[in-house]
C-alpha cells in the first residue's frame, strides 16, 4: 500500500507547467502523516486500507495546497520547504497560487471519482473534508494567525488558531478512517476528538523541535518561529511547560484509542 505511487497516480506527469508545479509541491518528500493517519484508522477498525488510499492521498493534496499558499509572500514568505526552494520561489508567484488552486480542487475530483465506495460514503468524505479545510477550520485558522499580526496571543487564543489551523487536518484524517471502515456516529466523534489532539501534539512539538534545531544550528535557543516574532507555546509558556502540554495532549489522545502511530 503506496501513499508515494498512489499521488503520483493521481496526479500523472504533464508538460503543464501547472502539473509540474502541482508535483513539485506534492511529491517533494513530505512525511505524509495525515495519509497516514487515515490508513492506520482504517486499519484500526477492520476497514479495507484499499479503499481508504485515494481518500488518504486527497487529505495529502489539501495539505500540499496549503503549505504552497502558506508560504507565499502575502503569508509567511518562506523561501525553503522541505529543503527546496518553494513552489513560488521555483515556479513564480501567480503559478504557486495556482498550482495550491490546483491541489485543492483535484482533492475534492479524485474523492468524487468512482471508486470502491458507497456513495453515502463518499458524499460523507467530501462533507466532512470541506468543513474541516474551511473558515471552521483550517483556512479559519489561518485568518485568526494572520489577523493577529504580531500581537500576542494567550495560551487559549494560540489554542484556536492552531485547533483549526493543524488539528483540523488531522481530525479529518482521523475521521476518514472511521468513515470509510463504516463506524457510527459516536465513534466519528471520538476520531474528532483524537486527531484533535494529535494535531495539537505535533503542533507544540513542531513548536519545540523549532527551538531545538535553533540550538543545534545557531547555538541560541531562538527558533525562527520567535525570530519571525510569531507566538508559539515555547516564546508563550517557555520549554518545559510546552513539554509538558505536548505530552498531555498525548496522553488524550491515547485516552480515545491507543493508536501505534508515529505522528508525534
Ligand atoms: C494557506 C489556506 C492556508 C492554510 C495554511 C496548515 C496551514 C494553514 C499552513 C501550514 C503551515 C504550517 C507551518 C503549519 C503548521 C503545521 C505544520 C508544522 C505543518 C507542516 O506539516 P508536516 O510536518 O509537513 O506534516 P510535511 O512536509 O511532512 O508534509
Amino acid at each position: 500500500m503506496n501513499i508515494e505511487h498512489h499521488l503520483d497516480i493521481l496526479v500523472p506527469d504533464s508538460d503543464s507547467t501547472l502539473i509540474q508545479a502541482a508535483r513539485y509541491a506534492l511529491l517533494g518528500g513530505g512525511k505524509r502523516l495525515r495519509p497516514k493517519l487515515t490508513l492506520a484508522v482504517t486499519t484500526h477498525f477492520n476497514g479495507d486500507i484499499n479503499k481508504a488510499l485515494t481518500p488518504a492521498c486527497a487529505l495529502e493534496m489539501i495539505h500540499c495546497y496549503s503549505l504552497i499558499h502558506d508560504d507565499l509572500p502575502c503569508m509567511d514568505d518562506d523561501d525553503f520547504r522541505r529543503g527546496k526552494p518553494t513552489v513560488h520561489k521555483q515556479f513564480g508567484e501567480a503559478i504557486a497560487v495556482l498550482a495550491g488552486d490546483y491541489l485543492l480542487t483535484r482533492a475534492f475530483e479524485v474523492l468524487s471519482l468512482p471508486q470502491d465506495l458507497k456513495p453515502e460514503q463518499q458524499l460523507a468524505l467530501i462533507k466532512s473534508l470541506s468543513s474541516y479545510a474551511n473558515n471552521d477550520g483550517m483556512i479559519g485558522g489561518q485568518v485568526l494567525d494572520i489577523e493577529s499580526g504580531s500581537s500576542t496571543f494567550t495560551l487559549m487564543q494560540l489554542q484556536e488558531v492552531h485547533v483549526k489551523k493543524t488539528g483540523a487536518l488531522f481530525s479529518a484524517a482521523a475521521v476518514f478512517g472511521g468513515i470509510i471502515a463504516n463506524v457510527d456516529d459516536d465513534e466519528l466523534e471520538r476520531l474528532h476528538r483524537y486527531g484533535g489532539h494529535i494535531g495539537l501534539a505535533f503542533q507544540i512539538q513542531d513548536d519545540i523541535n523549532d527551538i531545538l534545531r535553533s540550538e543545534e544550528k545557531h547555538g541560541s535557543a531562538i527558533g525562527s518561529d520567535a525570530r519571525n516574532r510569531k507566538t508559539t507555546y515555547v516564546t508563550l509558556v517557555g520549554i518545559n511547560e510546552a513539554k509538558r502540554l505536548a505530552e498531555s495532549e498525548r496522553k488524550k489522545a491515547r485516552a480515545c484509542y491507543d493508536l501505534d502511530i508515529a505522528v508525534t
